[in-house]
This record gives C-alpha cells, sequence and structure tokens, in this order.
C-alpha cells in the first residue's frame, strides 16, 4: 500500500474495486506491500539513528560541540549546561533534516508530473506507519526528559555547607549582594551598577529575595538563572572557575526600569576576594 501513490500504472489487486484503497472500503484489513515495508525500515533505521545519536552526543564533551551561539562556561555547573543545549539542539537538527529531506523528496519526486494527472490514491490509514510517527516522538520525547531531569537535578543541588553565602535582594531596580557570613553588602541603583565579587575555586551559595515583584537572577556566563519570586527565597549553588568579568542583568520583565536593572560579576583569586571583603568591611566601620 502507499500512504499517497501517484503511481497510476499500479495493478489492482485481486478482489478489489478500481481506484479504491486496498482493503478498507471493502473492510478487509490492510496489507502492507513489501516496497511499503521497505519504506517503514528504511524510515525505522533513520529513527533508530537519531535515537542512537541522543545518548551518544551526551557521550562527547561540552568543548568538542560548536557552542551555537552559547557563552564560554565559567561554572564548575556551566559544562553540563552547555552539553544538555547542544545535545538538544544537535538531535534537534537531525531530527529536522530527516524531516526537510522527506518533504522535499515528497515534492519533488511526487509532484504532479501533468495537469491531467488524476489524485493520487487517497489512503485513509497506514497501521504500521502510524505506530511509528507515534512511538519514535515519545521514545525521542522521554530521552529529552531523562537526561532534562537528571542534569536539573544535579544543576540545581546546593550543599550543606558553602564556603561563600551571598544572598542576593532584588528591588525594583537593581540589586544588592548581601555577602552573609561577612556582614557586608553592596547596594546598586539604576545609575550605578554594584559588582558582585566571588572567588574562584570556592563553591557560593546564592539565596534569591526579592522585595517587590518577580525578577530573575541571569549572569549568562553561568548559562543559567532562576527566578526570584516575593515570598519564596530560591537558591543555587556554583564554583566560579574562571576568573574574570561578567555582565549580569534581570531576565524578568519588572517594570519600567528592567532594562536598568544590571549588575557585573567580577571572579577573582580567593586572595583577592579576602582583600575586596576587608576593604567592603573597613568601609561599612567608617
Ligand atoms: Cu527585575
Amino acid at each position: 500500500m502507499r500512504l499517497i501513490g501517484t503511481d497510476r500504472a499500479r495493478s489492482t489487486a485481486p478482489g478489489e474495486a478500481p481506484g479504491e484503497a486496498p482493503g478498507i472500503a471493502s473492510g478487509r484489513v490492510a496489507r502492507v506491500s513489501r516496497p511499503a515495508r521497505a519504506r517503514v525500515a528504511r524510515a525505522a533505521r533513520a529513527a533508530a539513528a537519531v535515537l542512537v545519536a541522543a545518548p551518544l552526543l551526551s557521550a562527547c564533551s561540552a568543548e568538542s560541540l560548536p557552542r551555537l551561539g552559547m557563552p564560554f562556561p565559567v561554572t564548575n555547573q556551566g559544562p553540563r549546561i552547555l552539553l544538555l543545549w547542544q545535545a538538544s539542539w544537535l538531535t534537534a537538527l537531525i531530527v529536522g533534516g530527516i524531516v526537510w529531506g522527506l518533504i522535499i523528496w515528497a515534492v519533488i519526486f511526487h509532484r504532479r508530473k501533468h495537469p491531467d494527472d488524476p489524485l493520487p490514491k487517497q489512503t485513509r490509514y497506514n497501521l504500521p506507519i502510524e505506530v511509528f510517527y507515534t512511538v519514535v516522538p515519545l521514545i525521542v520525547v522521554s530521552v529529552f526528559f531523562f537526561y532534562t531531569a537528571r542534569d536539573e537535578a544535579k544543576i540545581t543541588a546546593v550543599k550543606p555547607n558553602p564556603d561563600v553565602r551571598v544572598q542576593v535582594n532584588a528591588f525594583q531596580w537593581s540589586w544588592q549582594f548581601q555577602y552573609l557570613d561577612e556582614n557586608v553588602e553592596v547596594t546598586g541603583t539604576p545609575g550605578h551598577l554594584p559588582t558582585l565579587v566571588l572567588p574562584k575555586g570556592e563553591s557560593v551559595e546564592f539565596l534569591l529575595h526579592s522585595e517587590d515583584v518577580i525578577h530573575s537572577f541571569w549572569v549568562p556566563a553561568f548559562l543559567f538563572k532562576m527566578d526570584v519570586i516575593p515570598g519564596r527565597d530560591n537558591k543555587f549553588e556554583v564554583v566560579p572557575e574562571k576568573v574574570g568579568e561578567y555582565a549580569g542583568k534581570c531576565a524578568e520583565l519588572c517594570g519600567a526600569y528592567h532594562s536598568e536593572m544590571l549588575f557585573n560579576v567580577k571572579i577573582v583569586e580567593p586572595a583577592d576576594y579576602q582583600k575586596y571583603i576587608a576593604g567592603l568591611k573597613a568601609r561599612s566601620a567608617q
């Protein structure tokens, strides 16, 4: 049986009325011809390649694949997040390539060749193909779900005793960073961006607190953002790994000056971090 046939030379099966979908109008169970079975087998092999690709891609490292526009990761969690992103994109591209290929194949090889050509035989259903295109997406989504759930649990895990604890207070329209164990803080305004200084190689826990509306704490170089919700303090933990200066911003439209809600992140050596904290303490003592 053809899905949508254009083969006008196809012979009618014994007992089948001309132009009738085999086994449908007459109430018989549809049988699948050999060429159709071969096509389903080819499609099944292509789908199997996609399904195999996802776990294989996850066995690659983030550095061995293109970053696809994502920033270079600067925390211990960055490579895991980047790889999840890369594997998802590449799997989607493979699935997209197969779908585009099938569309182009149908457009080129099954186009109407003559204006007087009759409509091709209209097939109402094909059980193997329907089972195939129901089961394969379910498997693809399950693979996506498995890796997303596994990585989300690891990315959002917090340890009981982090080296540094920073409470991030978001307000319309800037940020305050409180170093909880040192009892010092830095407060910004829309015209004066606050800088969040973090020590390289030490675990930092962020406690996200909102004073008013929903904001979102986003450092693009962390490849991560988390909502800051009034009445519900979220937390996450990272180990900064690359010394440098990075941009931070609010990623939730929170009011008129949302676009001004910017801050800087500076990852420094632990000794420089201690000097910075000592300077903040000296200034607050004045
Ligand atoms: Cu905001």
